[in-house]
């Protein structure tokens, strides 16, 4: 998908006034590629006919608005600012509305995901809903999360194979290491406007793919945990420079999105959208659980989150709870 011309709003999925983000979800007429998506997911596409009886397929827009680039004379908000609202004074303080007229393909207003066609998966992920804190047992997590888990299309996660068999983003790879068992992939993280040191996103990405999640993490991993630290924090001061190796968090989601192991780089003050309280595990505190406390403590623990009431996982928890055990 090239171009919104084709592009038919629903409804907002969600919004956020401090991120400046905005979610909708709409239709585009069926593509050929819509039968064969990327995420292999056929059945799980959303596709309807609109009002002319064609076949239109579900797409989600994640907009947000870019931060100032702040580099260069080039680049001067002010200097781009087309006409001026005032919004009201008082003594020395003026309040104004700008409207900025004139785009420089170099310094974008907004960032854009699209995701075409979208899985009701990634509708759900997408929407605006309830988050709660759920606890996660070892038998729960055996009985129950892992067959989910393990039901999940391998084409969920076909765009971490595109990168690894270097199919796609090759020219954003910023470190690779080809071990295959301690070796990893480093790139943008697609959060990542690419440009702003202070929300600096990057992702690793494990060569290995028998790595679910954090709960199959064990000691004969701390090799491939400790090389992929110690590499990163080598990597990003001499990439990024004005970034010093204290200032860069990695950390892993529990639940993940994609159960492929990967870890999330970014720098410290970046405001990370979604990973409330309760998700991100710093690497360092994985690789101390497990080299000092317990070599099986992820396999044991019970994890504590917060998720999504529409998370599969939040359902599957509760309905184990509830039901005859
Ligand atoms: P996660 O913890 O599995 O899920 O992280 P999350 O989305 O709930 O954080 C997956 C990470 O991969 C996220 O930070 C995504 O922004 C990033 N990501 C997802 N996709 C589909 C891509 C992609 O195609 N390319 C790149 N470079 N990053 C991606």
């Amino acid at each position: 998908m090239h171009s919104l011309s084709n592009f038919v709003f629903i409804r907002v999925l969600n919004e956020d006034p401090i991120l400046k983000t905005l979610t909708l979800l709409g239709t585009v007429p069926v593509t050929t590629n819509a039968a064969t998506t990327s995420e292999g997911d056929v059945a799980a596409v959303v596709t309807t006919t609109d009002d002319k009886n064609k076949e239109v397929q579900s797409v989600i827009l994640l907009i947000e608005k870019t931060h100032f680039a702040t580099q260069s004379a080039e680049s001067d908000i002010t200097r781009r600012i087309s006409e001026l609202l005032s919004t009201g004074s008082n003594d020395i303080y003026h309040w104004w509305n700008a409207i900025i007229l004139e785009g420089k393909a170099h310094d974008p207003d907004l960032k854009m995901t699209v995701i075409s066609p979208a899985t009701e998966a990634h509708i759900s992920k997408y929407s605006r809903q309830e988050r709660k804190m759920i606890t996660e047992t070892a038998e729960v997590y055996h009985k129950a999360i892992l067959p989910w888990i393990e039901s999940q299309p391998k084409s969920r996660i076909q765009w971490v194979y595109n990168i690894l068999e270097g199919l796609k983003e090759q020219d954003n790879i910023l470190l690779r290491d080809n071990d295959p068992d301690t070796g990893f992939i480093v790139l943008p993280d697609s959060k990542w406007d690419k440009r702003t040191l202070s929300s600096l996103y990057l992702l690793a990405i494990s060569m290995r793919s028998d790595i679910r999640s954090l709960r199959d993490l064990k000691t004969e991993h701390l090799p491939m945990l400790k090389n992929l630290r110690d590499k990163i924090m080598a990597l990003v001061p001499v990439r990024f420079s004005g970034v010093a190796s204290d200032e860069v968090r990695l950390f892993v989601h529990y639940h993940p999105s994609y159960y492929h192991f990967h870890v999330h780089v970014t720098h410290v003050t970046a405001q990370v959208p979604g990973s409330t309280v309760g998700q991100s595990h710093l690497l360092d505190t994985i690789i101390d659980n497990i080299e000092n406390i317990d070599p099986d403590y992820y396999r044991k623990a019970s994890i504590r989150f917060a998720l999504g009431v529409n998370h599969p996982v939040y359902n599957l928890i509760q309905d184990f709870q509830s039901g005859p055990q």
